[in-house]
């Protein structure tokens, strides 16, 4: 179909008339703005991922040509993310793509006064131009997304394709529902170098999230140099699951993924897990422990037989220092303190613990995020927890978390038996768990965030996430496949209007991004429940 090269009009070939006249009457109706828009292979509006907030389709599409001019104003931040899409649409494309502050028409990134909030954009796209206004740059990085989803699937391989590069036209409007929507990395079971994580944080910021929880530390591996503690990191980060070589960023790798992620307008949120999940610590520094012996490295699965001596002193020292130099690394307001399943810290304890530790977050600046169990101790002012139970949580302990909700404390969802995306998507799943249950797409689409936990107001909602342990993932193939086609559902719940929310046409939304994801490379589930084509 190339019935949008209008040239072709002047050069119609013998024995062709027919096609030619079909070429025209399209390009005329094209021109008057009365023909469909989902033509050729411009993507129509109502296709992308996450929903968009408004879309309001009609006139002509409007086409990539080798002449398109990227255009920005002088800032860096607009400029940024004008180079961002030129790295996008180059490779395939094969045009030079100039990200210029001259010219007219093309592709124009503005910032503008508006009702945009901080993340949302507004696109207009029509013959003689995209243009995406935002408050923001974050808006702008967001609608560039839009626009990547608008332009046909091949636009993501890494080489020349053959285009031709429509976007359909129309306006969008978009704002998101929730200001936290997160995907977390479990770095600690398996170790992910820093070009894996950027993968992971391309995958991510396709579909509009906008921060990253890197689960640093865990019974298996500490994954960040601590430069008052080495060994955490050179003794507790040599190893992971199934006794591998592990690995741990040093404080210029970790500084490189914040640039990066940054790049991409992801917020990072470093955890520190405590006092549980700690054997990695423990194993480094025999005084952390209550009889002062060091265990072992641990390279198993289990959960919930390690703890922090909450009685002594020297656990605060040290708690301070790694909180210190983790805070003065990151730029991002939060800092996650973990907390969840210290099944071996008596729960008095555990209050204890964390009575002592907010107060070293705060002193640092950082705001506390910790997993739902800290609301059975006492979350600090501003703090956040992020509940990651699931239907079979006992009504005593969802009925904790509601309560701190409604004392002011805010929610994350991340619910196991939805969001977690290392749950099996069913029993043939070969890699994954199964705790919560098995997670096929459309559960892990087919919930409401705002409604979710009894007796939790909304207004306590923050938003959503979806974590990504790796007991049993070491590599990001691995990662990809259980991955996708979850990730971008629960991208959806945290970004478009609850309005928007219906599986029937969610699904196909979904199918029509797998020709996307094959011109990236991943590896995804094909789930019998979505309509691929
Ligand atoms: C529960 S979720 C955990 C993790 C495991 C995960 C595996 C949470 C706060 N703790 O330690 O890796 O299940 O699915």
């Amino acid at each position: 179909m190339r019935a949008h090269r209008r040239h072709h009009r002047t050069t119609p070939r013998t024995g062709r008339l027919l096609g030619s006249l079909l070429l025209v009457a399209a390009a005329c109706a094209m021109a008057t703005g009365a023909a469909p828009v989902h033509r050729a292979n411009a993507t129509p509006m109502d296709r992308v991922i996450p929903a968009p907030a408004s879309v309001d389709p009609g006139g002509a599409p409007y086409r990539i040509t080798p002449g398109t001019r990227i255009r920005v104003d002088g800032s860096r931040e607009v400029r940024g993310v004008g180079d961002y899409l030129a790295g996008v649409l180059r490779p395939s494309t094969g045009y030079r793509l100039p990200v210029t502050t001259e010219g007219h028409g093309g592709i124009r990134l503005r910032l503008a006064k508006g009702s945009y909030g901080d993340e949302g954009y507004r696109l207009d796209s029509g013959a003689s131009g995209v243009t995406i206004t935002a408050r923001k740059a974050a808006g702008l990085f967001h609608g560039v997304q839009t626009l990547r989803q608008l332009l046909p699937a091949a636009v993501e391989k890494d080489s020349v394709q053959p285009g031709p590069w429509l976007v359909a036209g129309g306006t969008v409007e978009d704002t998101p529902r929730y200001g936290w929507r997160a995907a977390m990395l479990d770095v600690s079971r398996h170790f992910f170098t820093v070009d894996e994580v950027k993968q992971y944080i391309d995958r991510v910021a396709l579909y509009k999230y906008n921060k990253l929880h890197l689960h640093l530390s865990d019974d298996q591996g500490w994954r960040i140099a601590v430069d008052s503690w080495p060994r955490l990191a050179t003794y507790g980060g040599s190893t992971e699951v199934g006794g591998g070589p592990g690995g741990y960023y040093t404080k210029d790798d970790y500084k490189e993924i914040l640039r990066y992620a940054a790049s991409r307008h992801l917020e990072v949120v470093p955890e520190i897990d405590m006092p549980g999940h700690t054997n990695a610590a423990l194993a480094s520094y025999a005084e952390l422990n209550c009889d002062g012996v060091a265990p072992p490295l641990y390279t198993g699965t289990q959960v919930g037989f390690s703890s922090l001596c909450v009685g002594k002193e020297v656990t605060y020292d040290f708690v301070d220092d790694v909180v210190r130099e983790l805070a003065a690394l990151t730029p991002g307001r939060y800092l996650h303190i973990g907390g969840d399943e210290a099944h071996s810290t008596p729960h008095e304890d555990f209050a204890a613990f964390m009575k002592r530790v907010q107060p070293i977050v705060a002193k640092y600046g950082k705001t506390v995020v910790g997993w739902h169990q800290l609301a059975s101790a006492e979350p600090a002012e501003g703090a956040l927890v992020q509940y990651w139970g699931l239907d079979r949580t006992s009504d005593a302990e969802k009925a904790q978390v509601a309560e701190a909700a409604r004392n002011g404390t805010g929610l994350i969802l991340s619910p196991a038996d939805r969001t977690y995306l290392d749950m099996k998507y069913t029993k043939d799943t070969p890699l994954g768990l199964s705790w919560a249950g098995y997670v096929e797409v459309q559960r892990s689409y087919d919930w409401d965030p705002a409604a979710y936990l009894p007796g939790a107001p909304a207004s306590a909602v923050r938003g959503v996430e979806a974590p990504l342990w790796t007991e049993t993932l070491s590599d990001p193939e691995q990662l990809e496949f259980m991955a996708f086609p979850r990730l971008p559902g629960v991208a959806e719940l945290g970004w478009s209007p609850a309005s928007t929310h219906d599986w029937d046409t969610y699904k196909v939304r979904l199918a029509a991004q797998a020709p996307r994801w094959e011109a990236m490379g991943i590896d995804y589930y094909r789930s019998p429940q979505v309509p691929w084509t």
